[in-house]
C-alpha cells in the first residue's frame, strides 16, 4: 500500500473536548482515529504530535501490525492511557485508511457480520425514581430493547449518572479544578435496590436492566449488593468495585450470579488477563479509543471467546463517533458480542463527525461506506476550539477522597 504523506492532530469542543488523528496517504487516502481521554485530551494530543506523528511520515499505510508494535514496543515506555489512547488513534485511522483503499467497510476486513446488527442500550436517569421512570419509557419508545438505569440518592447532591439533560450526559466540566462532589455508599446502598425493583416492576421481565456502581463499592459491599439484586436479574452490574487488584473480583464472584461488567478504564489486555482468565467477569467494557485501536481490541475479544467472556465496549459521549464508528465495525465481526453502549452525542457534534453509522430497532448498524463511515468537518471543528474540563472527584462526608 501507499505510504503514509501527512498525519495530523485536530482537538474540537462542539459541546465537548475531542482529539481526532487524522492520517493521509501519498495518494489522497484519509483515515480518522478518536485520540480522546476525557479531561486529559491535551495530555493525547502532545503524545500524539510531539512523538508519534513525526515517525509515522512515509511508512507503509498498509502495516498496520507492525506499525502497533513500533509504537507500543518501540516507546520502552508501555501501557496507561495516554499511550494507549495515542496508539489506538494511528490503529484506527490505518484501519479506516485499508478499508477505503479495499473499497470495503471495516467489518468487511474483520472477518465480515457474524449478526443483523448492533443491539445498543441507553442511558435512563433521573433524581427521583419516578422521573428515571419516564426515562426508560422515552428508552423503550425509541425502540432500545436494553436501558441503564441511574438514579439520585436521597441525601446526595450529586449521584454518578444521573444527567443534567434527557438524552445527554456529560460529567466532566469547566474550571480550574475537579468539581467535589460528596458520596456516601450507605446512602446509595440504602435506595439502589428498591430502584432496580421499581424499574423491573414497571417494565417487566423482557426489558434488559444495566446498572453502573461506578467503581464506588469495596468488594464486600459489591458482593452485597450483587446478591441483593439478583431477583431483579441485571444484565450486568458495572464497575462494582476499582479493578486494578484483579483478583478482587473473586470475592465478588464467590456471593453472586448477578452478571459482572467491568473495563472501561482499562487500556491493555494486561488490565483483564485475570479476570478473564478467571471467569471473574462477564463482560470486557474496554473501548477502541482506550485500549490501542481495533487491533489490540481484538486481541482481547480473542481472548475473551476462549474463556465464554462477551463484549460490552464502552461508549459514552466523551468517545468520539469516529471510536464509537470502529467500536461497531468491531461488534459486527466477533464471535462473541455482548452489547454496545450507546450514548447519544449531540447534534454539533454530529454536525462535525458526520457518519453512516445508524439507530433502527434497538440496534446501530455501521453502514457499507469504505473504511469506518466518518468524517471530520475540518472547517466547523475549527469553529470550536478546546475549552478546558475535568471529571468531578469525590469525597466521603469526612472529606476522604473516594473513586468518582
Ligand atoms: C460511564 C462513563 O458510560 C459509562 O459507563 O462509566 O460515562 C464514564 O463516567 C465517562 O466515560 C468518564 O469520562
Ligand atoms: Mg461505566
Amino acid at each position: 500500500m501507499s505510504r503514509l504523506a501527512e498525519a495530523r492532530v485536530i482537538v474540537t469542543c462542539p459541546g465537548r473536548n475531542f482529539v481526532t488523528l487524522k492520517l493521509t496517504t501519498e495518494d489522497g487516502l484519509t483515515g480518522l482515529g478518536d485520540a480522546t481521554l476525557n479531561g486529559r485530551e491535551l495530555a493525547v494530543a502532545a503524545y500524539l504530535t510531539e512523538h508519534v506523528c513525526p515517525l509515522l511520515i512515509g511508512r507503509d499505510a498498509g502495516a498496520i501490525e507492525d506499525t502497533w508494535r513500533y509504537l507500543y514496543n518501540g516507546a520502552y515506555w508501555r501501557r496507561g492511557p495516554v499511550t494507549m489512547s495515542a496508539i489506538a488513534a494511528v490503529d484506527t485511522a490505518l484501519w479506516d485508511i485499508k478499508g477505503k483503499a479495499a473499497e470495503m467497510p471495516v467489518y468487511e476486513l474483520l472477518g465480515g457480520r457474524c449478526r443483523a446488527g448492533v443491539t445498543v442500550y441507553g442511558h435512563a436517569s433521573g433524581a427521583t425514581v419516578d422521573r428515571l421512570l419516564e426515562a426508560v419509557g422515552r428508552y423503550v419508545e425509541l425502540g432500545y430493547r436494553a436501558v441503564r438505569v441511574q438514579c439520585g440518592v436521597p441525601g446526595l447532591a450529586a449521584a454518578y449518572g444521573v444527567g443534567r439533560g434527557e438524552l445527554f450526559y456529560e460529567p466532566a466540566e469547566g474550571g480550574a479544578r475537579p468539581r467535589e462532589e460528596l458520596w456516601s455508599t450507605a446512602a446509595y446502598l440504602s435506595t439502589v435496590d428498591e430502584v432496580l425493583g421499581a424499574v423491573r416492576e414497571r417494565f417487566g421481565p423482557e426489558l434488559e436492566l444495566l446498572h453502573d456502581a461506578h467503581h464506588r463499592l469495596t468488594p464486600i459491599e459489591a458482593a452485597r449488593l450483587g446478591k441483593t439484586v439478583e431477583r431483579h436479574r441485571l444484565f450486568w452490574l458495572e464497575d462494582p468495585t476499582p479493578a486494578e487488584l484483579q483478583s478482587t473480583l473473586r470475592t465478588i464472584r464467590a456471593h453472586t450470579t448477578t452478571p459482572l461488567a467491568v473495563g472501561e478504564v482499562f487500556n491493555s489486555i494486561w488490565d483483564c488477563e485475570q479476570l478473564i482468565r478467571e471467569q471473574l467477569i462477564d463482560f470486557i467494557r474496554m473501548s477502541v479509543a482506550h485500549s490501542g485501536g481495533i487491533t489490540h481490541l481484538r486481541r482481547v475479544l480473542h481472548l475473551a471467546e476462549l474463556h465464554r467472556v462477551r463484549s460490552g465496549f464502552h461508549g459514552a459521549t466523551d468517545l468520539s463517533p469516529v471510536c464509537l464508528a470502529a467500536a461497531l465495525h468491531l461488534d459486527l465481526a466477533i464471535p462473541n458480542f455482548g452489547l454496545q453502549e450507546y450514548m447519544h452525542h449531540t447534534p454539533e457534534t454530529d454536525a462535525v463527525f458526520p457518519h453512516s453509522y445508524a439507530f433502527r430497532d434497538g440496534m446501530l448498524h455501521p453502514g457499507e461506506e469504505p473504511g469506518l463511515g466518518v468524517i471530520l468537518d475540518e472547517d466547523l471543528a475549527a469553529r470550536h476550539p478546546y475549552e478546558p474540563a475535568l471529571l468531578p472527584v469525590a469525597r466521603l462526608a469526612d472529606g476522604t477522597m473516594h473513586d468518582w
